[in-house]
């Protein structure tokens, strides 16, 4: 695909349905817990400093929102999971937004799931991959953070990783970095394998 990677806008936000882009242009979904980098990840694949805002305090995206990139296709980031301050109410909110999202949204072609990669994935994380396994959406499971790592332990990282989600061979696993930009080159490559 022939894509200006460069020509992104912040194009809608929604809470439900209706609210949608009402074409059929795929969609490539950011999932993950609070504060764990989606927001970043998406600035560091568009090359932009803050298109998708980025704060130090979790729990700041409170919709889906949409991004467009080229006229091909839209990235859509949504509010983090795992955010202790958030009220029961709330919660319940957030499932049922991201649920309807995930699970009829027929522009979806994958979730880039991304988990911290210095720590075991949370039992959020384990429910939100077996989530999108249930449903046979696509994964690009992306190890975020991982300028926090040494090289070095990298591998040990990746299994630990791995085997806690039980990790499915079919999806992609990227060690990723928005600091240094590692793994950009394969997740760009992962995303546009699902157009
Ligand atoms: N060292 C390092 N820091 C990162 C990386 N990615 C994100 N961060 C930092 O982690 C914090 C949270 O990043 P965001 O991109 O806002 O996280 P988010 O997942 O969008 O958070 P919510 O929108 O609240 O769900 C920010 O302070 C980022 O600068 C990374 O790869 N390496
Ligand atoms: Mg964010």
């Amino acid at each position: 695909m022939d894509i200006n990677t460069h020509n992104a806008t912040i194009l809608l936000s929604a809470v439900s349905k209706a609210q949608y882009p009402q074409d059929d242009l795929p969609e490539i979904a950011l999932a993950g817990r609070s504060n764990v980098g989606k927001s970043s990840f998406i600035n560091t694949l568009l090359g932009r400093k803050n298109l998708a805002r980025t704060s130090s305090k979790p729990g700041k995206t409170q919709q889906l929102n949409f991004y467009n990139i080229d006229d091909k296709l839209r990235f859509v980031d949504v509010p983090g999971y795992g955010y202790a301050k958030v009220s029961k109410t709330e919660r319940a909110k957030w499932g049922r937004m991201i649920e309807e999202y995930l699970t009829s949204r027929e522009n979806l072609r994958a979730v880039v799931s991304l988990v911290d990669m210095r720590h075991e994935p949370s039992a959020d994380d384990v429910q939100m991959y077996e989530f999108l396994k249930y449903y046979d959406i696509p994964v690009i499971l992306v190890a975020t953070k991982a300028d926090k790592i040494p090289r070095g332990k990298w591998n040990k990282h990746e299994s630990m990783i791995k085997k806690r989600l039980e990790f499915d061979p079919a999806d992609q696993f990227v060690v990723f970095s928005s600091e240094t930009r590692h793994g950009f080159e394969q997740a760009w490559d992962s995303i546009l394998d699902q157009m």
